[in-house]
């Protein structure tokens, strides 16, 4: 399996600012692609595909926003990194407003995703690296890995969220779409992907399938419930798999079979996995079970479906043990 990383998506390192004064590590750090690099063996650059492919999922009016909401919070006197704090809510008047402050929160939805120096840079290259895996994949080899990060499932067609700024694994499937290729979507990073659920809703030519947890107890709460299956042309296209706290392989692998069977029955000619290692047992911020050995089984049963398969890296926040989770994931292929 082609392994493909991109050294300048290094560049987004954001401070998170707490509201005493004082400052949090950052779960979603440059040293988690360190540990993965360290252990998965050689990788190739991303070619620059421009903008055209992140336009097809994103809004114009977004990629105007996150590409400038760094220099814009600076040049407002703005200290650290730029962060949204106040959102409008549902049923508000779209207002075009042009303070910094207003337009981080109508581009946002939660309070965990600070937009640093580096943030368009290095999304930028991650999205890139998702798409040079995908020609790799789409010329005919059995699979890749796109080792993306920052991460992109929690991000919609206009907004950022959840460590998440540019969706990599939808600007992938969209790209196989306008190649002629019918994608399917697995998505078995702990949370649920509500960013790619969304961008995918109502159309019935990309499937999305999710195993997450439970959103009734876990982030991102107000997606990936059982009953949301799509919409419109989409209904049936999107299928959630929740599982509860403190689900191991025994609880994982039956869900992963029954995703797999649904997979299966809609014929896709690619597979794209938004892999997250934060379901490992020893994630700091996730609460599911699965041991390193567990991942190859994962992978094994996804290989299993004779689709060839672009793996597009999503969370997994135990950075010691993360490069030897992917490289077990990696094993199965
Ligand atoms: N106490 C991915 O795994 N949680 N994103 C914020 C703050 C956000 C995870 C909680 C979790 C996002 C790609
Ligand atoms: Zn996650």
């Amino acid at each position: 399996m082609r392994r493909f990383f991109d050294p300048r998506q290094l560049a987004h390192a954001p401070v998170q600012e707490l509201h005493n004064g004082g400052f949090a590590p950052y779960a979603e750090h440059p040293g988690r692609a360190e540990s993965m690099l360290a252990a998965i063996g050689p990788v190739e650059p991303a070619v620059d595909h421009g903008e055209a492919p992140l336009r097809a999922v994103h809004t114009a009016d977004y990629l105007d926003f996150l590409r400038a909401a760094w220099r814009d919070w600076r040049a407002a006197g703005r200290p650290g990194d730029a962060g949204g704090y106040a959102w409008p809510v549902v049923r508000r008047r779209p207002l075009a407003l042009d303070r910094i402050d207003a337009r981080l929160g109508l581009y946002s939805f939660d309070a965990s995703s600070p937009i640093a120096e580096g943030t368009w840079e290095a999304a930028y290259w991650s999205a890139q690296t998702a798409l040079t895996a995908l020609d790799g994949v789409l010329a005919g080899g059995t699979g890749a890995f796109a080792l993306c990060r920052p991460p992109g499932h929690h991000c919609g067609a206009d907004y950022l969220g959840g460590y998440c700024y540019l969706n990599n694994a939808a600007i992938a499937a969209q790209s196989a779409v306008a190649a002629g290729r019918r994608p399917a979507i697995l998505d078995i990073d702990y949370h649920h992907g509500n960013g790619t659920q969304d961008i995918f809703y109502d159309r019935g030519d990309v499937l999305f399938v999710s195993i997450h947890a439970d959103p009734v107890t876990d982030y991102p709460f107000f997606w990936g419930h059982a009953d949301e299956t799509g919409h419109g042309p989409g209904a049936g296209a999107t299928i959630n798999l929740p599982l509860p706290r403190g689900a191991g392989a025994a609880e994982y692998l039956p869900a992963l079979d029954r995703a797999l069977a649904e997979i299966r029955a809609w014929s896709p000619d690619v597979l794209l996995c938004s892999f997250g290692a934060d379901t490992f047992s020893g994630d700091p911020i996730s609460h599911f079970e699965l041991e390193t050995a567990d991942f190859s089984a994962l992978s094994s049963r996804i290989a299993a479906l004779g689709a060839p398969v672009l793996v597009v890296m999503e969370g997994g926040y135990a950075v010691d043990a993360l490069g030897h989770n992917v490289a077990a994931f990696l094993s199965g292929f």
